[in-house]
């Protein structure tokens, strides 16, 4: 009869055990390293350059930045176009989930049409992702020559 019990209790033990279910993804994460901007002249736009890294499981997009110290603040896009350096507003830049998206010289930038900024200043920008998230940054003002070498 002990025994009997015994293999009744098998098959509800088993039953118990925690169907293996796989995480949920975590929604984009994402942060700016070595940003920068480039200023020139009073009437001449701002270049703003950094890395954003999406440490999240889902794809996002950049799509809106914005600073007090810009007027406008516009995301570009340099290309070259049969020898022709020419550079276009692009809506958005997409961020890949655990991976990078880079903003450099020839490549995706920050435009600050109306800079109110000196070299040496610190400036505040917004940066605002598709699925709503807000990143707050204080991003270092250069000269034309950029930052110093590391
Ligand atoms: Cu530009």
């Amino acid at each position: 009869m002990k025994r009997f019990l015994m293999l009744l209790a098998l098959p509800v033990l088993l039953g118990a055990a925690a169907p293996s279910s796989t995480p949920a993804p975590s929604p984009a994460n994402v942060h700016a390293s070595h940003a920068w901007m480039r200023y020139l002249l009073p009437n001449l736009p701002a270049a703003g350059y950094m890395t954003l890294t999406n440490t999240g499981d889902l794809t996002t997009k950049l799509v809106k930045a914005n600073s007090p110290a810009c007027g406008s603040l516009m995301l570009h896009e340099s290309k070259n176009d049969g020898g022709t350096a020419i550079m276009m507003m692009v809506k958005s830049i997409s961020i890949p989930a655990h991976g990078q998206a880079r903003f450099q010289e020839g490549g995706y930038h920050l435009m600050c049409m109306q800079p109110k900024m000196k070299p040496g200043d610190k400036i505040s920008m917004i940066l605002t992702f598709a699925d709503g998230d807000d990143l707050l940054l204080l991003v270092p003002v250069y000269g034309p020559a950029g930052p110093p070498a590391p």
